[in-house]
């Protein structure tokens, strides 16, 4: 392995200017990925970022290096391409709601089941910011755009329970509002092995402005969110008077710990071979106006899928020797032509 150089923030940022309308949520992701890579011992020359097409998917032209701005919601495909050709480099994904849920969710619920080494980040405004303000698949029902003039009735997804259910092995959430968390939280996902999809509550403050302020904002995040930490007791408020249980119609539910007393307050286990626990807690908050988990809901083992696939090629070619495709092409029932 190559000695890694270090760097800096100034390094990891391309000379592109930065096209997001002023205030928008994306810049301070951008800020906080181009902050962290300096520490995670990687190279420009051997990392690559893969966007859709959407607002958030013009974060690779501003990262010095390699990249590619690709088709609506194709990214996880290209991306999975890109790391099982050369599993030496870091890939990473950046979409939207709409680019990862929508016209991409197939990509994406198929690369979290194969656990392709990618590490994903979906910025989730809850809106088309691109287009104009359409409503998405996270938007709320009820949403008024102007696709949605009389409020939207779709149920939408919960992208933290559509990747468990996916069987992802590494599933997080995290927001715009606080830079050390969402470092925290990417750099859990970079190093993970296999497929790491988190989630951000970004703010579109053109089209969807303050959806996430109930939780986000400074004064209200004591007693709104409600942190993940492997191993403690999930508890939450100034004072940790808060906590998570599970009732007794088997859902995760708040309580005071002073009522329900601190035994019943459920221990985070974000290695629990069954994703259970998690679905459950990331079902907990109806949106994002009530108490909601952020940090990582799970992280697992399990096989990585270019592992995987080199490892059955080594075996069959261990087996029956190298592949002869010409054979192979005139073999059986064959037609000519003309
Ligand atoms: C094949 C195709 N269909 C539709 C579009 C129009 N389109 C561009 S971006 C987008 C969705 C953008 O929303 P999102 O992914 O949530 O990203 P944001 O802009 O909010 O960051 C759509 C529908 C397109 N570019 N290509
Ligand atoms: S439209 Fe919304 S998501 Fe897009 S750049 Fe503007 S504020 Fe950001």
């Amino acid at each position: 392995m190559t000695d890694v150089q270090p760097t800096t923030k100034k390094d990891w940022a391309s000379d592109q200017e930065v096209r997001w309308c002023p205030g928008c949520g994306d810049y301070s992701i951008l800020t906080a990925v181009q902050m962290l890579m300096p520490d995670l011992g990687v190279s420009r020359e051997n990392t690559v970022f893969i966007s859709g097409i959407g607002c958030a998917a013009r974060f690779p032209y501003y990262m010095n290096t390699y990249g590619m701005h690709s088709i609506h919601g194709r990214a996880p495909a290209i991306a999975t391409g890109l790391a099982m050709a050369r599993p030496d480099l870091d890939v990473w994904v950046i979409g939207g709601d709409g680019d990862l849920l929508s016209i991409g969710g197939n990509h994406l619920i198929h690369a979290l089941r194969r656990n392709v080494n990618l590490t994903i980040l979906l910025f989730n405004n809850q809106i088309y910011g691109l287009t104009k303000g359409q409503y998405s698949p996270t938007s709320e029902v009820g949403k008024v755009t102007k696709s949605t003039p009389f409020g939207s009735l779709d149920a939408p997804f919960n992208p933290i329970a559509l990747a468990l259910g996916a069987n992802a092995s590494f599933v997080a959430r995290t927001h715009d509002m606080d830079r050390q968390h969402m470092q925290a939280t990417f750099r859990r996902a970079h190093d993970h092995k296999g497929a790491a999809l988190v989630e951000i509550y970004q703010n579109c403050n053109v089209f969807n402005n303050g959806a996430f302020d109930t939780i986000t904002s400074k004064s209200n995040r004591d007693s709104m969110l409600i942190p993940l930490r492997h191993g403690e007791p999930l508890r939450f408020g100034a004072d940790g008077e808060k906590g998570v249980i599970i009732g007794d119609d088997g859902r995760a539910q708040v309580a005071d710990v002073a009522e329900v007393g601190e035994d019943r307050i459920v221990v985070h286990d974000e290695r629990a071979p069954s994703a259970s626990m998690a679905f459950n807690l990331a079902q907990l908050a109806a949106g994002p106006h009530e108490p909601t988990p952020v940090g990582v809901f799970r992280a697992v083992e399990r096989a990585e899928y270019t592992e995987s696939t080199d490892q059955q090629l080594a075996r069959a070619l261990a087996e029956q020797g190298p592949a002869d495709l010409a054979g192979l092409l005139r073999s059986g029932a064959t037609w000519e032509i003309g």
